[in-house]
């Protein structure tokens, strides 16, 4: 009775804790790719074999303890003595049978499906360079000239619990990479510092990004829609932070997506051929600033005291523009201050830090040129 009622508890608590995994599921996500189709499908039927060998041989065992009990007079077999062929056939067959599961059942399907992941070259009808970088990945077209970063877009906020977590918390990016569907993509994928993995799970497809290494991979999207993921391989302290973002779309509007990507500011441009007013500068940055250093210096300027240094007010941004420029061109060695000389160009930079100079509390009324930034970045 005590048994019983310990049961009936525990299927209760259970119970409970459904309602708490409800986030999850069990199965792999709606595959929309070859190979993620390929994958659930020789996940299916390796995992059918499995099961139907687990309980054949669950069964057999349960059988021979029952059958062969010692209440019923069953004598233990004597396996001292000369051996027989009978007993080697024992030990052979298993093995045979094991080599046959392995190699033909199991073997060719997963042959088949590497296969098919490998072929990355053939009738690609587009390039996508993906490159991993501490915490934020680059994407690039280079057919088409077109090169973009994409970073976390997750308030600071919501990561320190001081707002409540919105739905897409930490899956959601400034800028999603935007692909057509139906169309053979072909990703080439490499890193800036240390190793990363692009792995979005329902393209089925996931390698890591080395760097001096160019890895490929490739992807038909037979859906279109939001797909996310997330670096997969531990590379430092905001791994957790460099999420994925695709949104697959029709080829018109993928094309249209890619003509305003070229158009708009390349983001690493040259130094535009005018000369900037101090409000066209401010404007600019203030952009600039919106998207990228509000994260963890805020909207007030005044950061997070013991964690992002405030610039309102601060001596970098108040004094020496050179100075100013450095810290955002190198970053600061060993903290989240980053180094943005890749990731912004020398414009936005200009423009930034312009903008830094001049809001809030801070009135130096300096502008800086691009041609400046292009500069200082040359000098050694
Ligand atoms: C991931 C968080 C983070 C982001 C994003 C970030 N910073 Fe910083 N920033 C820091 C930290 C941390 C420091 C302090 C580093 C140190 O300890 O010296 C810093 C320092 C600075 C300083 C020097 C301030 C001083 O008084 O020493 C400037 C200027 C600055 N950042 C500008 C920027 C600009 C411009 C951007 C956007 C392009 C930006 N930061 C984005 C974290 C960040
Ligand atoms: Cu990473």
């Amino acid at each position: 009775m005590q048994g019983l009622k310990k049961l009936v508890l525990g299927v209760i608590a259970a119970l409970g804790f459904g309602t708490v995994w409800a986030g999850y599921s069990w199965s792999f996500p709606s595959p929309v790719t070859p190979i993620a189709h390929e994958t659930l499908h020789v996940h299916n039927l390796f995992m059918v074999i499995a099961l139907t060998l687990f309980f054949s041989v669950l069964a057999l065992m349960l059988y021979s303890f029952w059958n062969h009990r010692k209440s019923r007079g069953q004598k233990p077999a004597d396996f001292v003595g000369p051996k027989s062929r009978k007993q080697w056939l024992w030990v052979l067959a298993p093995f045979a049978g094991l080599l046959i599961l392995d190699y033909g059942v199991f073997g060719i399907p997963a042959y088949h499906a590497v296969l098919m992941y490998e072929n990355t070259k053939t009738d690609a009808d587009l390039v996508v360079k993906v490159t991993g970088s501490q915490w934020l990945w680059q994407y690039e077209f280079p057919a088409e000239g077109v090169k973009f970063t994409s970073r976390l877009a997750t308030p600071r906020d919501q990561i320190d619990n001081r707002a409540t977590k919105g739905e897409n918390y930490l899956l959601e990016v400034d800028n999603p990479l935007v692909l057509p569907v139906g169309k053979k993509v072909r990703f080439i994928t490499t890193s800036n510092d240390v190793i990363h993995s692009w792995w979005v799970p329902a393209f089925g497809v996931k390698r890591d990004a080395v760097p001096g290494f160019l890895r490929e991979f490739w992807a038909t999207i037979d859906t279109p829609g939001t797909y996310r993921g997330q670096c997969s391989e531990l590379c430092g302290k905001e791994h957790g932070f460099m999420p994925i973002v695709v949104n697959v779309v029709a080829e018109a509007e993928f094309k249209a997506w890619l003509e305003s990507k070229k158009t708009g500011a390349a983001p690493v441009s040259t130094a535009p051929a005018k000369t900037w007013t101090l409000q066209e500068a401010v404007a600019s940055g203030e952009k600039v600033y919106g998207t990228i250093c509000i994260t963890c210096h805020q909207a007030t300027g005044k950061g997070i005291p013991g964690t992002f240094p405030a610039l309102d007010g601060s001596k970098v941004a108040t004094g020496p523009v050179d100075e100013h420029i450095k810290v955002v061109l190198n970053g600061r060695p060993n903290t989240a201050m980053v180094s943005f000389a890749r990731s912004l160009s020398d414009a936005d930079i200009a423009a930034v830090v312009t903008y830094e100079r001049n809001a809030w509390g801070n009135k130096t009324g300096d502008v800086v040129q691009a041609a400046h930034v292009t500069e200082l970045k040359r000098a050694p």
